[in-house]
Order: structure tokens, then sequence, then C-alpha cells
């Protein structure tokens, strides 16, 4: 019954193949390559399209993400504007080192951002007519045990919608509520004290590559986004707020941990700042019945290796193989072994996030600590062997 007595509004009854919550980057590129090969879905997403497109994350792609991405007809502005990348410096101690991933494992990254990558996806589902809903209330997932699993959502305007699909798949990020309808049978978990604040300023980037700097008074990163726009990270307390960071304050850390002699940090109006805190996070299975989870709904990790866009790549091009592997040809086995084999790749770059993570974030008062990583540092640095484990990981062309 509704509120004043009167019977509840009907849905709007649809039918679809895949139900895809959330228009991130794993939803858009899973409905963008199951319609390649002909397999039709929905995405709904609780946000608005203006709000998806400007939301500042990841910006460094894997060279397979670069390669899908071309491959499945979103290369055009990202090989206009990306900036590729060979290697990374590392600075500690007052040194800066270069690892260099074309010498040592024949493979570059990509500066490409987030935002970018959505806006193309967004443009290109929009082109191909597909049913995108932005700015939906109430969205719920059921029956994921049946054959006929549901999707609800109220949109816009307020209309309750109920598409029956196929199977349904849960790309709504870590706060989403398709990880709650499919409780984990096993989470792992680490929060680590402290965060990062992150900058974008209108100024042309320092440095040719990124660099991580590792200094004891806290990790400090410089990436870059444009020729004219830097993106700079400084680790701060986990539970610090953005107001105790006027811009001034921002800059003199960024000096400070980033002092090297012969080497100049340029200064720029700061466009845009956030604190973002520092988890790694694995659920499984990544799978109940016939939903089944991609990208930040079903792991997170930090930021330091960069591999959480790289990660929810993954996901979605075994995901969507695997579908239409089912849904055309009705072969289940690789939709079977998804949830298993996604978290082989998953474990692996948990791990390195975790490594990056321990070897260049300071603690105040811990020396041991300090003198192993510094330890750890020289090491990477100088062992051929050693950096290229770095760069295997870093570039994600390590066997996973
Ligand atoms: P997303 O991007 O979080 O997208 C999930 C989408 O689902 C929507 N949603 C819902 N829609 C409908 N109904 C609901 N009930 C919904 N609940 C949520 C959300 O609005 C959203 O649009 O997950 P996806 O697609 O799996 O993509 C993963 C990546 O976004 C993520 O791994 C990276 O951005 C992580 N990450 C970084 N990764 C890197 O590789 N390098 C980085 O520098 C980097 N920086 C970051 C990051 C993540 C951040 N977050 C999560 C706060 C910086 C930040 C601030
Ligand atoms: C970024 O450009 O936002 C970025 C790059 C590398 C990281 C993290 C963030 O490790």
């Amino acid at each position: 019954m509704g509120l004043f007595g009167g019977a509840r509004p009907k849905p709007v009854a649809h039918r679809t193949q895949v139900g895809i919550v959330g228009a991130g980057p794993s939803g858009l590129l899973l409905s963008h390559l199951l319609a390649r090969s002909g397999i039709e879905s929905v995405v709904v997403e609780n946000r608005s399209r203006e709000y998806c497109e400007q939301r500042q994350r990841a910006g460094l792609l894997e060279q397979a993400t670069v390669s899908l991405l071309r491959e499945c007809g979103l290369g055009s502005r990202m090989d206009a504007e990306g900036l590729e990348h060979g290697g990374i410096y590392l600075q500690y101690a007052g040194e800066r080192h270069h690892i260099d991933f074309r010498d040592l494992v024949g493979a570059t990254v990509t500066i490409y951002a987030q935002t970018e990558i959505v806006k193309d996806l967004i443009a290109a589902r929009l082109a191909d007519n597909a049913w995108i809903e932005f700015s939906v209330s109430d969205t719920e997932v059921s029956d994921i045990d049946s054959d006929r699993p549901v999707l609800r959502y109220r949109d816009s305007a307020g209309v309750l919608h109920e598409v029956v699909c196929d199977v349904i798949a849960g790309c709504d990020g870590f706060h989403g509520i398709t990880a709650v309808a499919a409780p984990p049978e096993r989470v792992w978990e680490r929060r680590y004290p402290y965060s990062w604040l992150g900058i974008l300023a209108d100024v042309t980037p320092s440095t040719d590559e990124l660099i991580y700097a590792h200094h004891p008074e806290g990790f400090a990163l410089h990436s870059v986004r444009t020729p004219q726009v830097s993106r700079l990270y400084l680790q701060v307390d986990a539970d610090d707020d953005i107001a105790n960071w006027p811009d001034d304050r921002i800059w003199a850390a960024l000096q400070r941990r980033f002092a090297l002699d012969g080497w100049t940090l340029q200064e720029g109006p700061i466009r845009e700042k956030s604190i973002t805190p520092m988890r790694s996070y694995v659920r499984a299975p990544m799978r109940r019945g016939r939903l089944f989870l991609a990208g930040d709904a079903a792991h997170i990790v930090p930021p330091t290796g960069a591999k959480g866009l790289n990660l929810a790549v993954r996901d979605v091009a075994r995901l969507a193989t695997a579908l239409v592997a089912w849904l055309r040809d009705g072969d289940s086995r690789l939709a079977d072994e998804y949830a298993d084999a996604s978290l082989r790749r998953v474990w692996r770059a948990t791990h390195f996030s975790w490594w990056m993570t321990q070897m260049l974030h300071t603690t105040p008062g811990d020396d041991f600590g300090m003198a192993l990583q510094l330890a750890q540092l020289r090491y990477t640095t100088t062992s051929r062997a050693a950096a290229t484990s770095l760069a295997e990981n870093y570039t994600g062309v390590v066997a996973a």
C-alpha cells in the first residue's frame, strides 16, 4: 500500500541482457565491450553525467589498459593527448634515481586522466544509442540466485523502473549497493595510518616523468595531467582535514619533500584539492549467482602503485569475454572461472600497492622503519633485478 492507502505505483517493466550498476570506468567499459559483441545492457548511475565526468581520480594507465582501449575503438583522443612515460623517478636521502621501464621490461605507461576516459566512454555509448540512466535513486538488485535477476531504480523524474536481466554487474564502486546484496564469504583489509592530499594545479609540470619522493616528513608524488596541468600528492595524517591545508602550506610542504640541488618545483594556482584515505581491501568471491562484481566494488588498493583503475579494466575485460561466451554462445565456463581468475591479478596488484606504500610512507619516530625503507630504496635503485621487479609490476606486464 502507498503512503496514503492507495496502491503503490507499478514500476515500468523492462527486459535486457546485462544490468549494470555504476557509470564509472568499470560499468561504462563493460557496457561498451558487450555492445561490440551484440550483448545489450542498461547502465544505471546515481550521480549526474557532469559529476561523473569531473570526478578527479586516477591518471596512469598500464600498457595493457592502453592497448585494450585502443582495440575497442577508444584510442583516438588518448593517442592524441595522452603522455607516454618510459619510467619513474624514486627520490630519497637527497638523491633522485630513474627506473627505466623501456630498458628493464620493454614497456611504457601512459598518463591520461580517468575523467577523460569516462568522457570518451560516455560519448561512445551515447553515440551508439546506449541505454544509460544518470541521476537515479533507490537502486536495488534482487533475485540474484535465480536465472532472472532484477534491477530496480527510480529515474531522475521519480519514475520507478524494474529491469529483468540475465546477469547483473556490480560496478558501483566501494560504497555501492551490489556488494551488500552479495555478502562476501571472506574479506581481507588493511587501513593505513595516513591519507593522500591531492591537488590539481595550473602549472607546467616540473618533471618529464613521475617523481615518488621518500622524505622524513612524509611521502610526496609529482604526477602530471597535461603539459599545462600538474597533479601532486602529499602524505598527510589519516584524520587530517583539508581546511588545515591552505595553498601556501601545501606548496611549502611540496618544496621541502621534493627539494633537490639544481632542480626547482614550479608553483601555480591550485584548482582543486582533496584528501583520500588509504586502504587495501579484497573480498571473495567476486560473484554470487548471477551477480558479478568488478572494479572498486570488489577491491580497493592504495594509490601508490597506480593500480585501481587498471585492475578495474582487467576485471571488466575478463567479465565481458565471459559474458559474451555465456549469453551469446551458451558456454558458461569463463563465467565460472571469472571470480578466481580475477583474484589472482587482484592479489598481485594488492601486494605491489602495499609494497610501494610501505616503502615510501614515513611514520614519525619509527627510525628502524625509516632505515629499512632507505635500504629497500637503495636496493631497488641499484640492483637491476630489484628494479626489474618494480618495472614489471608498475607497467603491469607481470604474469598473474
Ligand atoms: P568508480 O569509479 O567508483 O565508479 C562507481 C560508480 O558507481 C556509482 N554508484 C552507483 N550507481 C547507482 N546506484 C548506486 N547505488 C551507486 N553507488 C555508486 C558511483 O557514483 C560511480 O559513478 O568505480 P570503478 O568503475 O570500479 O572504477 C575504479 C576506479 O575509479 C578506481 O579504482 C580508481 O580511481 C582508484 N583511484 C586511483 N587509481 C589509480 O590507479 N590511480 C590513482 O591515482 C587513483 N586515485 C582513486 C584515486 C580513487 C579515489 N576514490 C575512490 C575516492 C583517487 C580517489 C579520490
Ligand atoms: C595520478 O596521476 O593521479 C597518479 C599517478 C600515479 C600514482 C597515483 C596517482 O601512483
